[in-house]
Protein backbone atom coordinates (compact mmCIF):
# COMPACT_ATOMS: atom_id res chain seq x y z
CA UNK A 1 0.00 0.00 0.00
CA UNK A 2 2.82 2.23 1.30
CA UNK A 3 4.89 1.64 -1.95
CA UNK A 4 2.07 3.11 -3.80
CA UNK A 5 2.16 6.01 -2.40
CA UNK A 6 6.25 7.21 -2.11
CA UNK A 7 8.86 7.24 -4.42
CA UNK A 8 10.48 3.59 -5.27
CA UNK A 9 13.27 4.43 -7.34
CA UNK A 10 16.40 2.18 -7.13
CA UNK A 11 14.45 -0.16 -5.71
CA UNK A 12 15.24 -3.71 -6.48
CA UNK A 13 12.56 -5.76 -7.85
CA UNK A 14 12.60 -9.58 -5.90
CA UNK A 15 14.34 -11.02 -9.60
CA UNK A 16 16.93 -8.14 -9.54
CA UNK A 17 18.33 -9.52 -6.28
CA UNK A 18 20.77 -11.81 -5.38
CA UNK A 19 20.51 -14.93 -3.66
CA UNK A 20 22.13 -13.15 -0.48
CA UNK A 21 19.66 -10.26 -0.81
CA UNK A 22 16.57 -12.37 -0.77
CA UNK A 23 17.51 -13.85 1.99
CA UNK A 24 18.38 -10.98 4.00
CA UNK A 25 14.79 -9.64 2.62
CA UNK A 26 12.87 -12.48 4.03
CA UNK A 27 14.87 -12.19 7.63
CA UNK A 28 13.21 -8.42 7.23
CA UNK A 29 9.75 -9.70 6.20
CA UNK A 30 9.91 -12.63 9.29
CA UNK A 31 10.76 -9.94 12.14
CA UNK A 32 13.91 -11.10 12.50
CA UNK A 33 16.50 -8.33 14.09
CA UNK A 34 19.66 -7.82 12.21
CA UNK A 35 22.62 -7.51 14.55
CA UNK A 36 25.94 -6.18 13.32
CA UNK A 37 27.94 -9.13 12.43
CA UNK A 38 25.28 -10.55 9.94
CA UNK A 39 25.78 -9.76 5.99
CA UNK A 40 23.70 -6.74 5.22
CA UNK A 41 23.49 -5.19 1.80
CA UNK A 42 25.83 -2.27 1.04
CA UNK A 43 22.33 -0.05 0.72
CA UNK A 44 21.25 -1.20 4.23
CA UNK A 45 24.76 -0.32 5.98
CA UNK A 46 24.63 3.02 4.40
CA UNK A 47 21.00 3.69 5.11
CA UNK A 48 21.54 3.15 8.27
CA UNK A 49 24.58 4.90 8.78
CA UNK A 50 23.25 8.01 7.18
CA UNK A 51 19.67 7.91 9.45
CA UNK A 52 21.58 7.16 12.63
CA UNK A 53 24.17 9.67 12.30
CA UNK A 54 21.66 12.11 11.50
CA UNK A 55 19.44 11.47 14.17
CA UNK A 56 22.48 10.94 16.44
CA UNK A 57 23.60 14.51 15.30
CA UNK A 58 20.00 15.73 15.89
CA UNK A 59 20.31 14.90 19.36
CA UNK A 60 23.47 17.03 19.81
CA UNK A 61 22.57 19.94 17.95
CA UNK A 62 19.50 19.60 19.90
CA UNK A 63 21.39 20.14 23.04
CA UNK A 64 21.60 24.12 21.59
CA UNK A 65 18.59 25.72 21.65
CA UNK A 66 18.34 24.97 25.21
CA UNK A 67 21.11 25.47 26.21
CA UNK A 68 20.75 28.44 25.14
CA UNK A 69 18.07 29.50 28.31
CA UNK A 70 19.75 26.95 31.20
CA UNK A 71 21.03 30.38 32.61
CA UNK A 72 18.17 32.44 32.34
CA UNK A 73 15.55 29.87 33.69
CA UNK A 74 12.86 31.73 35.70
CA UNK A 75 13.06 28.98 38.66
CA UNK A 76 15.99 26.48 39.91
CA UNK A 77 13.80 23.91 40.07
CA UNK A 78 13.07 24.41 36.64
CA UNK A 79 17.05 25.29 35.56
CA UNK A 80 17.68 21.59 37.50
CA UNK A 81 15.03 20.35 35.18
CA UNK A 82 16.04 21.58 31.97
CA UNK A 83 19.52 20.74 32.72
CA UNK A 84 18.63 16.89 33.21
CA UNK A 85 16.46 17.25 29.90
CA UNK A 86 19.61 18.68 27.62
CA UNK A 87 22.22 16.01 29.26
CA UNK A 88 19.65 13.14 28.44
CA UNK A 89 20.18 14.58 24.96
CA UNK A 90 23.84 14.29 25.18
CA UNK A 91 23.21 11.00 26.15
CA UNK A 92 20.98 9.88 23.41
CA UNK A 93 23.60 11.15 21.10
CA UNK A 94 26.01 8.99 22.35
CA UNK A 95 24.02 5.34 22.46
CA UNK A 96 23.15 6.69 19.02
CA UNK A 97 27.02 7.24 17.52
CA UNK A 98 27.28 3.64 19.53
CA UNK A 99 24.91 1.89 17.40
CA UNK A 100 26.02 3.78 14.14
CA UNK A 101 29.90 2.26 15.19
CA UNK A 102 28.69 -1.37 15.25
CA UNK A 103 28.10 -0.57 11.41
CA UNK A 104 32.19 0.34 11.21
CA UNK A 105 31.81 4.07 11.02
CA UNK A 106 33.99 5.60 13.64
CA UNK A 107 32.19 8.48 15.54
CA UNK A 108 35.19 11.06 14.33
CA UNK A 109 34.42 10.20 11.00
CA UNK A 110 30.45 10.92 11.83
CA UNK A 111 31.33 14.06 13.35
CA UNK A 112 33.93 15.41 10.49
CA UNK A 113 31.08 15.08 8.01
CA UNK A 114 28.51 16.77 10.45
CA UNK A 115 30.79 19.61 10.85
CA UNK A 116 32.03 20.01 7.06
CA UNK A 117 28.23 19.63 6.30
CA UNK A 118 28.19 16.48 4.33
CA UNK A 119 25.79 15.42 7.21
CA UNK A 120 22.81 16.76 7.95
CA UNK A 121 20.79 17.16 11.56
CA UNK A 122 16.95 18.11 11.94
CA UNK A 123 16.10 21.24 10.40
CA UNK A 124 14.17 22.16 13.66
CA UNK A 125 17.52 22.89 15.70
CA UNK A 126 18.00 25.53 13.26
CA UNK A 127 15.38 27.60 14.66
CA UNK A 128 16.23 30.33 17.65
CA UNK A 129 14.61 30.46 20.99
CA UNK A 130 13.95 33.34 22.00
CA UNK A 131 12.13 33.43 24.93
CA UNK A 132 11.07 31.24 28.20
CA UNK A 133 8.08 29.71 26.43
CA UNK A 134 9.64 28.30 23.56
CA UNK A 135 11.32 25.66 26.24
CA UNK A 136 7.92 24.66 26.52
CA UNK A 137 7.35 24.46 22.48
CA UNK A 138 10.51 22.72 22.44
CA UNK A 139 9.11 19.85 24.80
CA UNK A 140 6.00 19.95 24.13
CA UNK A 141 6.48 19.78 19.84
CA UNK A 142 9.67 19.00 18.98
CA UNK A 143 9.83 16.04 21.43
CA UNK A 144 6.21 15.07 20.90
CA UNK A 145 7.23 15.05 17.42
CA UNK A 146 10.25 13.14 17.97
CA UNK A 147 8.52 10.33 19.86
CA UNK A 148 6.14 9.88 17.10
CA UNK A 149 8.48 9.03 14.88
CA UNK A 150 10.32 7.21 17.38
CA UNK A 151 8.27 4.80 19.25
CA UNK A 152 8.06 2.75 16.11
CA UNK A 153 11.89 2.82 15.42
CA UNK A 154 11.82 1.07 18.54
CA UNK A 155 10.52 -2.14 16.19
CA UNK A 156 13.11 -0.87 13.23
CA UNK A 157 15.04 -4.06 11.66
CA UNK A 158 18.55 -3.34 12.90
CA UNK A 159 19.05 -4.72 16.97
CA UNK A 160 21.28 -1.84 17.79
CA UNK A 161 19.13 0.86 16.87
CA UNK A 162 16.11 -0.51 17.72
CA UNK A 163 17.44 -1.24 21.58
CA UNK A 164 18.71 2.53 21.67
CA UNK A 165 15.35 3.48 20.63
CA UNK A 166 13.37 1.91 23.85
CA UNK A 167 15.47 3.64 26.36
CA UNK A 168 15.28 7.11 24.47
CA UNK A 169 11.27 6.98 23.85
CA UNK A 170 11.02 6.40 27.89
CA UNK A 171 13.38 9.73 28.28
CA UNK A 172 11.31 11.46 25.48
CA UNK A 173 8.29 11.21 26.97
CA UNK A 174 9.20 12.79 30.02
CA UNK A 175 10.87 15.63 27.96
CA UNK A 176 7.35 15.87 26.00
CA UNK A 177 5.53 16.54 29.42
CA UNK A 178 7.54 18.69 30.97
CA UNK A 179 7.40 20.95 28.06
CA UNK A 180 3.51 20.68 27.99
CA UNK A 181 3.66 22.06 32.18
CA UNK A 182 5.79 24.98 30.85
CA UNK A 183 2.97 25.62 28.25
CA UNK A 184 0.07 24.73 31.21
CA UNK A 185 1.53 27.40 33.47
CA UNK A 186 2.26 29.88 30.73
CA UNK A 187 -1.25 29.50 28.89
CA UNK A 188 -2.56 29.64 32.15
CA UNK A 189 -0.80 32.89 33.66
CA UNK A 190 -0.46 36.45 33.11
CA UNK A 191 -1.96 37.93 29.71
CA UNK A 192 1.57 38.47 29.06
CA UNK A 193 2.44 35.16 29.42
CA UNK A 194 -0.31 33.40 27.64
CA UNK A 195 1.06 35.67 24.46
CA UNK A 196 4.52 34.52 24.73
CA UNK A 197 2.89 31.21 24.98
CA UNK A 198 0.82 31.48 21.73
CA UNK A 199 3.65 33.11 20.53
CA UNK A 200 6.37 30.23 20.63
CA UNK A 201 3.45 27.88 19.68
CA UNK A 202 3.18 30.32 16.39
CA UNK A 203 6.77 30.09 15.48
CA UNK A 204 7.53 26.24 16.30
CA UNK A 205 4.73 25.05 14.74
CA UNK A 206 5.39 24.58 10.84
CA UNK A 207 8.63 24.02 11.88
CA UNK A 208 8.13 20.81 14.02
CA UNK A 209 5.78 19.60 11.01
CA UNK A 210 8.58 19.99 8.90
CA UNK A 211 10.78 17.53 11.53
CA UNK A 212 8.93 14.49 9.56
CA UNK A 213 10.30 14.87 5.88
CA UNK A 214 9.40 15.88 3.15
CA UNK A 215 5.78 15.00 1.65
CA UNK A 216 5.84 11.50 0.39
CA UNK A 217 5.87 12.05 -3.04
CA UNK A 218 9.04 14.18 -2.56
CA UNK A 219 10.72 11.58 0.16
CA UNK A 220 13.27 9.91 -1.84
CA UNK A 221 14.62 7.10 1.00
CA UNK A 222 11.00 6.17 2.63
CA UNK A 223 10.43 2.65 0.30
CA UNK A 224 13.78 1.30 0.46
CA UNK A 225 13.76 2.36 4.08
CA UNK A 226 10.70 0.67 4.50
CA UNK A 227 10.55 -2.13 2.73
CA UNK A 228 14.13 -2.91 4.99
CA UNK A 229 11.83 -1.63 8.05
CA UNK A 230 14.82 1.21 8.90
CA UNK A 231 11.35 3.12 8.47
CA UNK A 232 8.07 2.01 9.67
CA UNK A 233 5.64 4.07 8.41
CA UNK A 234 5.85 7.08 5.95
CA UNK A 235 6.78 10.57 6.32
CA UNK A 236 2.97 12.23 5.83
CA UNK A 237 1.35 9.12 7.83
CA UNK A 238 3.27 10.24 10.87
CA UNK A 239 3.13 14.01 10.54
CA UNK A 240 -0.85 13.40 10.09
CA UNK A 241 -0.52 11.30 13.59
CA UNK A 242 1.30 14.27 14.97
CA UNK A 243 -1.17 17.12 13.87
CA UNK A 244 -4.55 14.99 15.86
CA UNK A 245 -2.38 14.00 18.49
CA UNK A 246 -1.52 17.82 19.08
CA UNK A 247 -5.13 19.80 18.08
CA UNK A 248 -6.71 18.53 21.63
CA UNK A 249 -3.71 19.63 23.48
CA UNK A 250 -3.46 22.87 22.22
CA UNK A 251 -7.54 23.17 22.47
CA UNK A 252 -6.80 22.40 25.97
CA UNK A 253 -3.95 25.42 26.69
CA UNK A 254 -6.59 27.38 25.21
CA UNK A 255 -3.73 28.26 22.57
CA UNK A 256 -4.95 28.36 18.83
CA UNK A 257 -2.76 26.45 15.68
CA UNK A 258 -1.70 29.03 13.45
CA UNK A 259 -3.33 27.47 10.35
CA UNK A 260 -6.70 28.67 9.21
CA UNK A 261 -7.07 25.83 7.17
CA UNK A 262 -6.96 23.42 10.02
CA UNK A 263 -10.42 21.39 10.85
CA UNK A 264 -11.90 18.14 11.76
CA UNK A 265 -12.73 16.23 8.68
CA UNK A 266 -15.10 13.30 9.60
CA UNK A 267 -14.84 10.80 6.48
CA UNK A 268 -10.84 10.22 7.18
CA UNK A 269 -11.04 10.19 10.94
CA UNK A 270 -8.34 13.36 11.10
CA UNK A 271 -7.43 16.95 10.76
CA UNK A 272 -7.19 18.68 7.83
CA UNK A 273 -4.32 20.74 7.79
CA UNK A 274 -1.61 23.15 5.57
CA UNK A 275 1.04 21.83 3.87
CA UNK A 276 4.19 23.35 5.87
CA UNK A 277 6.38 25.95 3.03
CA UNK A 278 8.43 23.36 1.72
CA UNK A 279 10.33 26.25 0.06
CA UNK A 280 11.25 27.24 3.55
CA UNK A 281 12.50 23.45 4.05
CA UNK A 282 14.98 22.83 1.77
CA UNK A 283 16.29 26.30 2.18
CA UNK A 284 17.38 25.08 6.09
CA UNK A 285 18.37 21.49 4.74
CA UNK A 286 21.04 23.78 2.34
CA UNK A 287 22.34 25.76 5.65
CA UNK A 288 20.31 28.80 5.17
CA UNK A 289 18.42 28.81 8.02
CA UNK A 290 18.08 31.19 11.23
CA UNK A 291 20.49 29.53 12.62
CA UNK A 292 22.88 27.08 10.71
CA UNK A 293 26.37 28.52 10.69
CA UNK A 294 25.55 29.47 14.44
CA UNK A 295 24.69 25.97 15.27
CA UNK A 296 27.89 24.41 13.34
CA UNK A 297 29.88 26.74 14.75
CA UNK A 298 29.13 26.19 18.31
CA UNK A 299 29.67 22.64 17.35
CA UNK A 300 33.37 23.26 15.91
CA UNK A 301 34.20 25.21 18.84
CA UNK A 302 33.15 22.52 21.52
CA UNK A 303 35.13 19.60 19.04
CA UNK A 304 38.18 22.38 19.17
CA UNK A 305 38.33 22.97 22.66
CA UNK A 306 37.48 19.46 23.73
CA UNK A 307 41.28 18.37 21.55
CA UNK A 308 43.05 18.21 25.34
CA UNK A 309 40.67 16.18 26.58
CA UNK A 310 40.67 13.65 23.68
CA UNK A 311 44.59 13.81 23.59
CA UNK A 312 44.59 13.34 27.24
CA UNK A 313 42.48 9.57 26.88
CA UNK A 314 44.05 8.31 24.39
CA UNK A 315 47.60 8.92 25.94
CA UNK A 316 46.08 7.21 29.14
CA UNK A 317 44.70 4.88 26.81
CA UNK A 318 48.40 4.25 25.44
CA UNK A 319 50.10 4.32 28.42
CA UNK A 320 47.98 1.17 29.88
CA UNK A 321 48.19 -1.01 26.60
CA UNK A 322 51.90 -0.59 26.99
CA UNK A 323 52.06 -1.70 30.51
CA UNK A 324 49.48 -4.82 30.18
CA UNK A 325 51.46 -7.04 28.71
CA UNK A 326 54.27 -6.31 31.40
CA UNK A 327 52.16 -6.40 33.85
CA UNK A 328 51.13 -9.83 32.61
CA UNK A 329 54.68 -11.19 32.31
CA UNK A 330 55.00 -10.33 36.12
N1 LIG B 1 15.75 17.71 8.78
O1 LIG B 1 13.75 10.67 1.80
P1 LIG B 1 13.51 11.43 3.06
C1 LIG B 1 15.02 14.94 18.32
C2 LIG B 1 16.40 14.89 4.57
S1 LIG B 1 15.54 13.77 17.24
C3 LIG B 1 16.87 17.54 8.04
O2 LIG B 1 12.12 11.48 3.56
P2 LIG B 1 14.40 9.82 5.30
C4 LIG B 1 15.29 14.73 19.78
C5 LIG B 1 16.78 13.43 4.52
O3 LIG B 1 17.86 13.16 5.37
C6 LIG B 1 15.09 14.44 15.65
N2 LIG B 1 16.91 16.74 6.96
O4 LIG B 1 14.54 10.95 4.18
C7 LIG B 1 15.43 16.03 20.44
C8 LIG B 1 17.11 13.25 3.06
O5 LIG B 1 18.38 13.83 2.79
P3 LIG B 1 19.72 12.93 2.50
C9 LIG B 1 15.71 13.65 14.59
C10 LIG B 1 15.78 16.07 6.66
O6 LIG B 1 15.72 9.72 5.96
C11 LIG B 1 14.31 16.75 20.84
C12 LIG B 1 16.10 14.14 2.38
O7 LIG B 1 15.71 15.12 3.33
N3 LIG B 1 15.04 12.41 14.42
O8 LIG B 1 14.46 15.83 17.86
C13 LIG B 1 14.61 16.17 7.41
O9 LIG B 1 13.80 8.60 4.73
C14 LIG B 1 14.46 17.96 21.48
C15 LIG B 1 14.91 13.38 1.83
O10 LIG B 1 14.02 12.95 2.87
C16 LIG B 1 15.49 11.46 13.60
O11 LIG B 1 16.53 11.60 12.98
C17 LIG B 1 14.62 17.04 8.52
N4 LIG B 1 13.53 17.25 9.27
O12 LIG B 1 13.33 10.44 6.33
C18 LIG B 1 16.69 16.54 20.71
C19 LIG B 1 14.69 10.19 13.55
N5 LIG B 1 13.67 15.39 6.85
O13 LIG B 1 20.06 12.26 3.80
C20 LIG B 1 16.84 17.77 21.38
C21 LIG B 1 15.22 9.19 12.58
C22 LIG B 1 14.23 14.80 5.77
O14 LIG B 1 19.37 11.97 1.42
C23 LIG B 1 15.71 18.50 21.76
N6 LIG B 1 15.14 9.66 11.22
N7 LIG B 1 15.50 15.22 5.65
O15 LIG B 1 20.76 13.94 2.11
C24 LIG B 1 14.08 9.47 10.40
O16 LIG B 1 13.07 8.92 10.81
C25 LIG B 1 14.20 9.91 8.96
O17 LIG B 1 15.56 10.10 8.66
C26 LIG B 1 13.38 11.21 8.62
C27 LIG B 1 13.64 11.55 7.15
C28 LIG B 1 11.91 10.98 8.83
C29 LIG B 1 13.86 12.39 9.46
Amino acid sequence: MYAQMVKSEGMKSGEEMSPEEKAFQERIDRGDKIEPKDWMPDGYRKTLVRQIGQHAHSEIVGQLPEGNWITRAPTLERKAILLAKVQDEAGHGLYLYSAAETLGVSRDELIEKLHDGRMKYSSIFNYPTLTWADMGAVGWLVDGAAIMNQVPLQRTSFGPYSRAMIRICKEESFHQRQGFAVMMKMASGTPEQKAMAQDALNRFWFPSLMMFGPSDKDSVHSAQSMAWKIKMNTNDELRQKFVDQTVPQAEYLGLTIPDDKLAWNEEKGGYDFSEPDWTEFFEVLKGNGPCNRERIAARRKAWDDGAWFRDGLNAYAEKRARRAPLAAAE
